[in-house]
């Protein structure tokens, strides 16, 4: 008995030693309901201080524990520098990555970085409804949803802005995910996971939606779509362009192959 307590004290004074004990209380109450929103930015200049603000009342108005993390990709506009500006004032840390590196992979860059236990993910061109992230966060901290959606296509969700030519390039490129989710609206930017949902998670982190590879590839029981008005870019140019929707096309075919062997397996 007298060995084992002395054991147990040997252990226990060099996890002090080492401020293990106290790196993991630490981890716990700060990751504790935290919220990552990660925000891919190319420039944004002229949108990054509203939304700052904007998501800013949301966490006070809502209490809630909350961190903003730009991922720049050295935009010649100098959002990077705004964002670092912002940082000053908000709960904003700014990921500087050298050049265009690509939409998914600062997102997958942001998740690597974010402190929280749920991560979300939106865009800075003021698109996304920043009055919807209470909805979206409400179903994930009640435990009813791991993933949530901020979705055009469900309910009273709507897409004000857009071109008709806009519009059925989305429906037309939604179709063609219909074998791989049941999910109205897959190609959404706007979304929130609990951490666990790409714990362990290989994302390729090639082209444009993230969304649909994580609703693939992911870890979760329920997915719950949240209806959206999603209103287009007013400020700041749109970095769509032809190559993304070969991108797409691409990325489609490898999910689908992916779905394939694993049901297989
Ligand atoms: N870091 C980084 N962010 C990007 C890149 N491409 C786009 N973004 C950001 O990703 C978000 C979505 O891009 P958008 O250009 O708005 O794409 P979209 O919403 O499909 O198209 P529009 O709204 O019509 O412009 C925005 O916040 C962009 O600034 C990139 O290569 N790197
Ligand atoms: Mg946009």
């Amino acid at each position: 008995m007298k060995r084992v307590v002395h054991l147990l004290l040997v252990i226990l004074s060099r996890l002090r030693k080492s401020n293990s004990i106290e790196k993991l209380l630490n981890n716990l109450l700060s990751t504790q309901n935290m919220i990552s929103i990660i925000i891919p930015t190319y420039n944004e200049k002229s949108n990054i201080r509203k939304l700052t603000s904007k998501i800013d009342d949301i966490f006070k108005k809502k209490k809630i524990k909350g961190e903003i993390i730009f991922v720049d990709d050295n935009s010649p506009d100098g959002t990077g520098k705004i964002a670092e500006s912002l940082s000053k004032k908000y709960p904003v840390r700014v990921i500087h990555r050298r050049k265009k590196l690509g939409l998914a992979s600062a997102v997958i860059e942001g998740f690597s970085e974010a402190k929280g236990d749920i991560f979300g993910v939106m865009d800075a061109d003021l698109s996304h409804p920043t009055d919807s992230i209470p909805d979206m966060l409400n179903p994930i901290i009640k435990g009813k949803a791991d993933f949530t959606i901020g979705s055009r296509y469900v309910g009273d969700g709507d897409v004000v802005g857009w071109p008709l030519s806009r519009k059925i390039i989305s429906k037309g490129a939604t179709m063609l995910t219909r074998h791989l989710t049941d999910v109205k609206d897959p190609m959404s930017g706007f979304f929130f996971i609990k951490k666990k949902v790409i714990d362990n998670v290989y994302l390729s982190a090639k082209g444009y939606k993230i969304c649909l590879e994580i609703i693939v590839k992911g870890n979760y029981k329920k997915i719950k779509e949240v209806p959206i008005t999603f209103k287009d870019r007013h400020k700041g140019t749109s970095k769509l362009n032809k190559s993304e929707y070969i991108n797409y096309l691409y990325n489609v075919a490898n999910l689908s192959l992916y779905n394939y062997f694993r049901k297989k397996l």
